[in-house]
């Protein structure tokens, strides 16, 4: 059995019941076959993988919080510090019923490799609870978020590990969590990021990632004579990723006629009015059912199958596993050219599989949504210089870090000899540099 076979059956075995953290831990281990292979002995002899599928530390604990019925409530939280031979650990946190330890940990470890492409010094985690923050409010939102931070704030720091936003963690989350930082430990650092601009937040932080999702589609499509103008996309989610995914494609010329939440999908052929998905869901915190009755001619459909809807480009942006094998299907059956991942780890493997295999061009989350996590290390830097940029300026670098990314990426693949596979190009130019510096750093 080859190395990397191995270690894949061994983290099943020592790691049962984590079905996405075994996912995200295959997909890349096949990537690295060809790698490893040309080096085996030294990288066995290093025990380099063993050492990169097992998190530095993992940290859970209790969450207890009162509701506004006076009944005091429980959650879990967590935060992994998966690899930090890069720089301090970065990563967001996920508030969702849905969360636990598996979840976190796939999570964590597509970071390391997410963050090694931007080419910024940042370490991998992730972290949050299961906490759901929907109906819930305002008051109840702050009460949870200061019990998690109470916690919370004993392990990270603007030098050793820097929370973020992630699904239910927005600017009103970070702003509780900020607070209470501060008021715990005393310090006005820049130990989260997404902070609002009153307190230490970048400029283009909230659209960077689905700019950042356009910025890469946009690179993929000029490397094949091709672009965004005229196109039409559909966009899986209507949260943060989504929304500016769905602007920066209309900037550049073309057109999304659907978006989804996890009720249902909407279809408007005219093209997504998106100040109204803004207002729905920025301000209302609505659901995209909504939109139906307020834009004429547009429809909404009660449960998934939004990949149904003919596109020429699909960008999914709303959670893990969201396309399996019969939805790539029939995106590729309806003519469907590009997808391009702006939530991490939103295609199955097998449907990932098909979707090369039938030759779309396929970009998978750790490069095309590293463009948030980027923003996120500059606003680290703006922070520490006690300095902020420009829109114009953090725009700039977003856009120059995504178009690097893309050539370290499409270059990852020309050398190994597979021109166009971004999934294999993203897995070991990511790793080249984590290994190197874990090498480099000796046993620890
Ligand atoms: P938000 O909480 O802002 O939005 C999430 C969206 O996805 C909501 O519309 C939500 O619908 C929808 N969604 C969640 N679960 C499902 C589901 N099971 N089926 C259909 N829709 C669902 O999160 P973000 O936009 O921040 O994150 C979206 C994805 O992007 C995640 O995978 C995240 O890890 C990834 N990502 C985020 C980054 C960031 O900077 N925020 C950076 C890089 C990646 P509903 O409201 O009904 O739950
Ligand atoms: O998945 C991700 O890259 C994020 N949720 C953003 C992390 C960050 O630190 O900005």
């Amino acid at each position: 059995m080859s190395y990397t076979e191995e270690v894949y059956e061994r983290v099943v075995a020592q790691n049962p019941g984590e079905p996405e953290f075994h996912q995200a831990v295959k997909e890349v281990l096949d990537s690295l076959k060809v790698v490893i292979d040309k080096n085996e002995e030294e990288y066995r002899r290093l025990s380099i993988l063993e050492r990169l599928v097992e998190p530095e530390r993992i940290i859970s604990f209790r969450v207890p919080w009162v509701d506004d019925h006076g009944k005091v409530q429980v959650n879990k939280g967590y935060r992994i510090q998966f690899n930090s031979a890069i720089g301090p650990y970065k990563g967001g946190l996920r508030f969702h019923p849905s969360v636990n330890q598996s979840i976190l940990k796939f999570l964590g470890f597509e970071q390391i490799f997410k963050n090694s492409l931007t080419g910024l010094p940042i370490g991998g985690g992730k972290g949050g609870s299961n906490f759901d923050p929907k109906g819930k409010s305002d008051r109840e939102v702050m009460a949870f978020c200061q019990s998690f931070m109470t916690e919370l704030c004993k392990y990270i720091g603007a030098d050793t590990d820097v929370p973020a936003g992630d699904i239910g963690v927005g600017g009103r989350e970070i702003g509780y969590l900020f607070g209470q930082y501060k008021r715990i430990r005393g310090l006005y650092e820049g130990v989260l990021t997404g902070k609002g601009l009153t307190y230490g937040g970048s400029l283009v932080r909230t659209q960077a990632t689905g700019y950042g999702v356009v910025y890469m589609l946009n690179e993929i499509m000029q490397a094949h004579g091709d672009s965004p103008e005229g196109k039409t996309a559909v966009v899986t989610g209507s949260g943060n990723v989504a929304i500016y995914a769905v602007e920066k494609f209309t900037q550049l010329g073309g057109k999304v006629v659907a978006m989804c939440d996890s009720a249902g999908y909407i279809y408007d052929p005219d093209g997504i009015k998106l100040d109204i998905v803004k207002d729905i869901k920025e301000v209302k915190r609505g659901r995209i059912s909504e939109y139906a009755d307020r834009v004429e001619g547009s429809v909404y459909t009660p449960g998934t199958g939004i990949w149904n809807i003919k596109c020429d480009v699909y960008l999914p942006c709303a959670t893990q596993n969201e396309l399996d094998l019969e939805g790539a299907k029939i995106l590729v059956s309806n003519g469907c050219k590009y997808l391009v991942e702006g939530a991490n780890m939103p295609t199955t493997l097998d449907a990932t599989n098909y979707i090369m295999d039938s030759g779309v061009y396929f970009m998978p989350g750790k490069a095309a949504n590293a463009g948030g996590v980027a923003t996120s290390a500059l606003e680290m830097s703006q922070n520490s210089m006690r300095l902020s940029w420009s829109a114009e300026e953090v725009d700039e670098k977003l856009h120059n870090i995504m178009k690097d990314i893309f050539r370290k990426v499409d270059d990852a693949s020309k050398r190994y000899g597979m021109t166009d596979n971004y999934v294999v190009g993203a897995n070991i130019a990511g790793f080249e540099k984590v290994v190197d510096a874990m090498k480099a750093q000796g046993i620890v």
